[in-house]
């Protein structure tokens, strides 16, 4: 048993209340499925639990089990206790959420603390493997096949299934233990890479035009216009893991994608670096955060050129730094 878990575990055992479970905005499979297995469970214990999100579930994540339960936020309610999952604060649910006791689940380096019941730790491989280890610590033979597929879509999709460095002998004792619960990795590998549809690939087909070099061919990255998605039939949640084909460059120790987002006035940033930049630390410089190997921001510039020679330029910083040379 985790002791750092016993703190919010004795809190949510005594929970009378109703208790929201919310990930922060476009989900991904992290987010979405550690709000999912801590709201199954918690039902299971007969807490007056519910799930909600600012964004509906998206088409890749729409196999997770329950999810059409999941509320759409802001819905005007009152919660006695709020849990934001895979995220560095409240503020990432993009929402206004009413909640008495604020209390944050993640795996992010930094973000904001809400006290003691707060359960984070930087070096766990995703949030799925803290409530993973929450529920362990209370009941684990509450794990059934839904909570078991839950944890491992979060725990599959932040290690880039099992293939990025946050990948060690834990997370396979993790996902031993899951697929042991009923967990199926061909059936989520299935959902998540094995579904896409003709529109995004036109929409790929787009944005792979857009593929720059910089810094000798350290630096990779794709600009994802808005445009883009009209013209193709797409929406901002396909261009989630489009950042992963400047990083699969050989050379390239740094990837981004620029997604434009005209109704916010901003450029989504997506960071990822392969081995030994630190991305998280450009993305603070620029209002963000995350983690090593995989940040994000929002640059707020009337144009794309801005907007990259703002990325850039904190991008070299990083190099100079980190002194990583061609
Ligand atoms: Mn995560």
């Amino acid at each position: 048993m985790r002791e750092e878990t016993i703190p919010l575990v004795e809190l949510l055992k005594e929970a009378k209340g109703s208790v929201l479970i919310l990930t922060h905005e476009n989900p991904d499979g992290d987010a979405l499925g550690s709000a999912m297995a801590l709201y199954l469970f918690l039902k299971k214990k007969g807490k007056n639990a519910f799930v909600g999100c600012k964004d509906r579930v998206p088409h890749f994540l729409d196999f997770i089990p329950h999810c059409e339960e999941v509320i759409s936020l802001p819905d005007g309610r009152y919660y006695d206790i709020g849990i934001i999952v895979d995220s560095a604060g409240f503020y990432r649910a993009g929402t206004e959420v009413k909640v008495g006791k604020r209390i944050r689940i993640d795996h992010h380096v930094g973000g904001e603390f809400y006290g003691m019941h707060d359960y984070i730790d930087p070096k766990a491989p995703a949030t799925a493997s803290l409530v993973y280890e929450l529920i362990k610590s209370w009941d684990c033979s509450a794990i059934d096949g839904d909570i078991a597929t839950c944890i491992y879509a979060g725990l599959a999709t932040d290690t880039g299934f099992f293939r990025y460095s946050n990948t060690t002998e834990y997370t396979f004792d993790v996902a031993r233990d899951l697929v042991k619960h009923g967990a199926n990795p061909n059936y989520v590998y299935r959902m998540f890479s094995e579904r896409e549809s003709v529109n995004k690939m036109r929409l790929i087909s787009k944005v792979l035009d857009t593929l720059s070099l910089y810094e000798e061919g350290l630096v990779a990255g794709i600009t994802i216009y808005d445009r883009f998605f009209k013209e193709t039939g797409t929406e901002y949640s396909d261009s989630e893991g489009l950042v992963n084909y400047p990083r699969s460059l050989e050379g390239v120790e740094v990837a981004f994608a620029l997604i434009e987002k005209p109704d916010e006035g901003v450029w989504k940033v997506s960071l990822r670096s392969k081995v030994e930049v630190d991305v998280s630390k450009i993305a603070e410089r620029l209002g963000g955060g995350g983690h090593k190997y995989a940040s994000g921001c929002k640059i707020k510039a009337k144009s794309q050129e801005k907007a990259l020679e703002m990325l850039l330029a904190e991008i070299r910083k990083q190099l100079d730094i980190q002194k990583i040379r061609v």
